[in-house]
C-alpha cells in the first residue's frame, strides 16, 4: 500500500491512501510511548483529518510492528504530568481521547504488538480495533502509579462489562489478541502480515457508505454515553442537516433581504 505523506512531524508519521488517513506513532525504540509532543502532533493531525473533506476515515497505529503504543513515556513523567520542552507538565492525551470520539469520521485502531497503559486507552476510544495476532492488551496504572478514570475506566466498562474492566485495572494482567476478541475489546484478529491490508479493506468498505449517515451514527453512539457533550454533538449534526434545507435557508434569506420569513410552504410533518 502506497501511503502519501500529508505533513512532516517529529514523533509521528502522517500519511494518506485515497480517503484513508493514517496517524502512526513513530517512537518504536520505546514501544511507541507518547510524550506531550507526540500527543500535540497527533492532535494537529486529527484536526487536519477533521477539516479535510477528502478524508473519510482515520487509522491510528504505531510504527515497527512490535507496539501500537505503550502509554505515557515514563522518562518524561514529572510533577503533575508528562513534561515537554516547555517544562510544563501535561496530560494532553485526554484531549486526544475526546478528539478521537468527537471527530465525525470513523477512527480505526490498527494494533500490532503492545497496546498498554494510556496506549490501551487510545485503542479503546477508537470506533473499531483491528488486531494482529501478536497484539497484547492491558492497563498498568496501578503498577506505575497512574490511572485513567475517564474513558479509560467508564468507557472500557461499557465495552467489556464492569467485572472485566475492574479485572483489567485491578490485576494489570496482559491479554492476547484471542482473549481480547472474546471479550469484545477488538473487532477482528488477523495475522500480522495481513493487518494493514485488512484494515484498509475495512476502511474502503466504510468509505463506500453515506458520510452523513456515518456521522449521525457516531454521534448517536456517543450521545448516550457523553451526557451534555454527547447531546451537543448529535444536536450539532441536526443543525448541520437543517442548514441544508430550504426551510432553514428561507430564514437566513429573509434576514439578509430585510423581510419577514415565509415558512408557510414548509410541511408540518406528523
Ligand atoms: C509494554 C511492555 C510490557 C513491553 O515489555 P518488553 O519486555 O517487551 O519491552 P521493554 O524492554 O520493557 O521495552 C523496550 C524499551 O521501551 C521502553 C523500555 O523502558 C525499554 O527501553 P530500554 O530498556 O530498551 O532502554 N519503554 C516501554 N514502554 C515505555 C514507557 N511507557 N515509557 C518509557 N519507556 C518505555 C513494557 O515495556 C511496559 O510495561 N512498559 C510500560 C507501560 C506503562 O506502564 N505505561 C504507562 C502507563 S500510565 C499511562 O500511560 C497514562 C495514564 O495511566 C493516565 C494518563 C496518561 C497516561
Amino acid at each position: 500500500i502506497q501511503w502519501t505523506p500529508i505533513k512532516e512531524f517529529k514523533e509521528i508519521l502522517f500519511s494518506q491512501f485515497g480517503g484513508i488517513a493514517k496517524i502512526s506513532i513513530n517512537r518504536p525504540q520505546v514501544h511507541n510511548a507518547f510524550t506531550p509532543l507526540t500527543v500535540q502532533e497527533m492532535i494537529e493531525a486529527m484536526n487536519i483529518c477533521r477539516d479535510r473533506t477528502d478524508i473519510g476515515v482515520v487509522v491510528l497505529t504505531g510504527e515497527g510492528g512490535r507496539a501500537f503504543c505503550s502509554g505515557g513515556d515514563q522518562s518524561v513523567r514529572g510533577h503533575g504530568g508528562y513534561v515537554g520542552d516547555d517544562a510544563v507538565p501535561r496530560l494532553n492525551v485526554l484531549d486526544l481521547q475526546k478528539q478521537i470520539r468527537s471527530i465525525p469520521k470513523p477512527v480505526v485502531a490498527m494494533v500490532a504488538g503492545w497496546a498498554i497503559g494510556g496506549g490501551h486507552v487510545l485503542h479503546v476510544v477508537c470506533d473499531l480495533t483491528i488486531a494482529a495476532e501478536n497484539a497484547r492488551f492491558g492497563q498498568t496504572g496501578p503498577n506505575v502509579g497512574s490511572f485513567d478514570g475517564g474513558f479509560g475506566a467508564s468507557y472500557l466498562a461499557r465495552v467489556v462489562g464492569q467485572k472485566k474492566a475492574r479485572e483489567i485495572w485491578f490485576l494489570c494482567d496482559q491479554y492476547d489478541a484471542r482473549e481480547a476478541l472474546d471479550m469484545g475489546l477488538v473487532n477482528k484478529v488477523v495475522p500480522l502480515e495481513q493487518l494493514e491490508e485488512t484494515t484498509v479493506a475495512w476502511c474502503h468498505k466504510i468509505l463506500q457508505k453515506s458520510p452523513l449517515s456515518l456521522r449521525m451514527l457516531k454521534s448517536s453512539f456517543n450521545a448516550e454515553l457523553d451526557g451534555q457533550a454527547g447531546i451537543q454533538e448529535l444536536a450539532g449534526n441536526a443543525t448541520l442537516l437543517y442548514y441544508l434545507s430550504d426551510e432553514a435557508k428561507e430564514g437566513r434569506n429573509a434576514y439578509m433581504e430585510k423581510r419577514q420569513p415565509d415558512f408557510s410552504k414548509f410541511p408540518k410533518f406528523p
